[in-house]
């Protein structure tokens, strides 16, 4: 196996790719190692080649699995075993795209292996675990990054912008809502229903940590507490018992004292992802719907407006995301290439604005913590 940077021939940390360079200025691209097979780590896999990496080996639950993987995303090295990826001396950056269940123990053992880790939401299955992560991250000096990456459309970053410049005046109310129908029929299964794999929430963990940490990123004011209904439509799926929700809805009071709510559902038909954010201040109102995102509703009592994305016309941190002319339209894969960007420049040494780190992993895996805490105990419950 070569090393063409050198680095760990060198006995330099090859997870410190920031010290290594191709000569004459010219940047050696980071090179990726994914864990899992299946969709995400297809979109992974096209995020990191656009940011400009090589995606060099892949594991995953099986070499039969990880073969089949490798050839399909054209990957030259398919691991025996996650053990062989982490310990690579190639890999630069580990992107964990497995079942949630396996996130803490591919990240650490990454982490504790030298490489830096961009680890799929939920960034774990309990509070426990993300705070063990977090910590390994920063004992060990490297990035440890969360794919929250609804906060890379541009009109996100718009909304953000405006709200932080105090155009939409106090932030009074957040309405959020994300819906989709793939696991509408009891016989829709996935690992994600099964508490083993996917952790005690299911649809508030997959698709809920996205909308709160959309609202704390765009309102810049956290959850302060909250009470909680969830719902379990079908008590089994595939002729297996079912523990984890289907539906959730929350109220929530902010620590800026603005009051709001959330519905999360993976049972709602014709909804595909839907995410919608609505947040209303004392001078106007910001809507942003993620099946649309090339465009932010802004409404004041004088009258309402579609703000198109267009680059000459945004502020600065929303213009560094929109990366074609406008009546080009942006989306999903856009705003993860940006997430991957960014982390790969962390991994470099900068600092981008609006990274979601393991510490914005842990918030989530706490809101989730207070709801499912919430639905149990039928209280109100602070969150952390
Ligand atoms: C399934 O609910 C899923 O793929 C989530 O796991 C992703 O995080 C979300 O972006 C789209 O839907």
């Amino acid at each position: 196996m070569t090393d063409p940077g050198g680095a760990a021939a060198a006995g330099l940390a090859v997870s410190a790719p920031a010290s290594r360079s191709g000569g004459a200025g010219r940047v050696v691209p980071l090179r990726i190692g994914i864990v899992g097979g299946g969709f995400m780590a297809r979109v992974h896999a096209g995020a990191a080649r656009s940011a400009g990496a090589e995606v060099v080996a892949l594991a995953s639950s099986s070499p039969a699995s990880a073969a089949r993987a490798a050839g399909d995303l054209g990957v030259g090295t398919a691991h025996e075993s996650v053990d062989d990826l982490v310990h690579d001396p190639r890999v630069d950056v580990v992107h964990v795209c497995s079942p949630n269940a396996t996130h803490a123990p591919v990240a650490l053992a990454a982490l504790a292996a030298g490489k830096h880790v961009v680890c799929e939401k939920p960034l774990a299955t309990s509070t426990g675990e993300a705070e063990a992560m977090v910590e390994a991250a920063a004992a060990n000096g490297l990035v440890g990054a969360v794919p929250f990456v609804y906060r890379y459309h541009p009109m996100v970053r718009e909304a953000r912008a405006r709200v932080a410049a105090g155009e939409a005046g106090r932030v009074l109310s957040i309405r959020g809502s994300y819906l989709q129908d793939w696991l509408l029929e009891r016989d829709d299964v996935d690992w994600r229903v099964d508490s083993a794999a996917g952790g005690p929430s299911r649809a508030f963990a997959d698709i809920g940590s996205h909308l709160v940490d959309l609202i704390e990123f765009v309102a810049g004011d956290p959850l302060a507490r909250l009470t909680s209904t969830t719902n379990r439509v079908h008590a089994d799926r595939g002729g297996s018992r079912v523990d984890t929700e289907d539906e959730a809805a929350v109220v929530f009071e902010t620590v800026g004292g603005a009051i709001g709510t959330l519905f999360v559902s993976q049972v709602a038909p014709g909804r595909k992802n839907r995410l919608l954010l609505d947040v209303s201040g004392t001078a106007e109102s910001l809507e942003f719907s993620q099946e649309e995102p090339e465009t932010l509703w802004v409404g004041r009592r004088s009258g309402t407006r579609l703000v198109p994305r267009d680059t000459a016309r945004l502020s600065p941190d929303a213009a560094r995301l929109s990366t074609v002319p406008a009546g080009h339209p942006m989306g999903y894969v856009d705003a993860f290439a940006g997430f991957v960007r960014d982390a790969h420049d962390a991994v470099r040494g900068g600092a981008p604005e609006g990274l979601p780190t393991f510490a914005d992993g842990l918030r989530a895996a706490r809101v989730t913590e207070a709801v499912l805490d919430s639905a149990a105990s039928r209280s109100w419950v602070d969150v952390t």
